[in-house]
């Protein structure tokens, strides 16, 4: 019956409402669910497969309360091209529109960073070079969490995966983190920012910054992930902040290819040993001399972006 195949609307007013299925602390669901607000209702989402995609829309429910398309893992920006493109020809030429759509609505694709750093890439850098009006959110939870934590292009070097496990013969992964705000600025986007599901506020402004822009933006949120990170779920904001606060992961803002404001590290800085030694993922360097060969190559890296973006 036809009834049996429409998923159910969620009967809450919230945009992204509770009684989804992501994990208790979900770093991700507390940044989508920030991310809804600040876009509003006018607006039309494709979201990658993941996590985020998973947990909110166990069929025949959804927990979405604004227009929301799912397709595949690579090309949830490809099918944001094809919304923007109908919408902006029925604006053009003032077709009619359904009662149920508005003029001037904003078109949003979304995904974790396996859907953006890797699976997605060549469809969001085609959506980039075209300079589509489409704001993109990734939420970098460090891993392909939902398939059973295995590396992805956002891994941070050092860190246990299921793909790069940490043991008598490995540090965990030996890869550096894909630069992918680099990426999206090597695009030319008139928009690009990162910061972190422990700034909740940040991300609010940001998200309202990059929907008021005509053209491409990227956003960058890093959503502490409960059972990837092996982290208490009490903990995802605390986290959140002191991945900016080491300079780890700071908080930028580009407008046309400048860097226009950063949140500046606290004094004294506190080092990257308070953020990572909660998280499971890195406990091993915390037992060995060869550990602690690789917590100062990561206070290293953090102390380079602190000169780098003048935190
Ligand atoms: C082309 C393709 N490859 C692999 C999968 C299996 N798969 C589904 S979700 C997922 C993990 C997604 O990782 P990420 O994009 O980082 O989102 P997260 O679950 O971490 O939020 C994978 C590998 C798939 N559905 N399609
Ligand atoms: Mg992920």
């Amino acid at each position: 019956m036809l009834t049996k195949t429409i998923a159910k609307p969620t009967k809450s007013k919230t945009l992204l409402s509770p009684g989804h299925r992501a994990c208790a602390g979900c770093g991700q669901l507390i940044a989508a669910r920030t991310v809804a607000e600040a876009l509003g209702p006018n607006t039309i989402i494709a979201n990658a497969t993941g996590c985020l995609e998973v947990t909110t829309t166990p069929y025949p429910e959804s927990a979405w309360g604004m227009p929301w398309i799912h397709s595949l893992f690579e090309n949830a920006s490809a099918v944001a091209s094809g919304i923007r493109a109908a919408l902006d020809y029925k604006e053009k030429n003032k077709s009619p529109l359904p009662p149920f759509v508005k003029r001037g609505i904003k078109v949003v694709a979304q995904g974790g960073d396996g859907g953006t750093f890797d699976i997605g890439f060549g469809l969001i850098s085609g959506m980039w070079e075209r300079g589509e009006n489409i704001l993109y959110v990734c939420y970098d939870n460090e891993a392909y969490m939902n398939t059973g934590i295995q590396a992805s292009g956002a891994t941070p070097w050092a860190a246990h995966t299921t793909t790069t496990p940490a043991g008598s013969h490995s540090i965990g992964s030996q890869q550096r983190k894909k630069d992918m705000i680099a990426i999206a600025l090597a695009h030319g986007l008139p928009y690009v920012a990162q910061t972190t599901a422990g700034f909740l506020a940040d991300i609010t402004a940001k998200v309202k910054k990059a929907a008021a822009i005509e053209g491409p933006a990227y956003i960058q949120i890093l959503s502490p992930c409960v059972p990837g990170w092996g982290v208490d779920p009490a903990q995802t904001i605390k986290l959140g902040k002191l991945a900016a606060q080491t300079g780890l992961y700071p908080l930028l803002e580009y407008t046309n290819g400048q860097l226009t404001n950063v949140m500046k590290v606290p004094s004294p800085q506190p080092k990257v040993d308070e953020y990572l030694k909660s998280q499971i993922r890195f406990k091993h360097l915390f037992k060995s001399e060869e550990g602690k060969k690789e917590l100062e190559y990561i206070q290293g890296l953090a102390d380079e972006n602190v000169r780098k973006y003048g935190l």
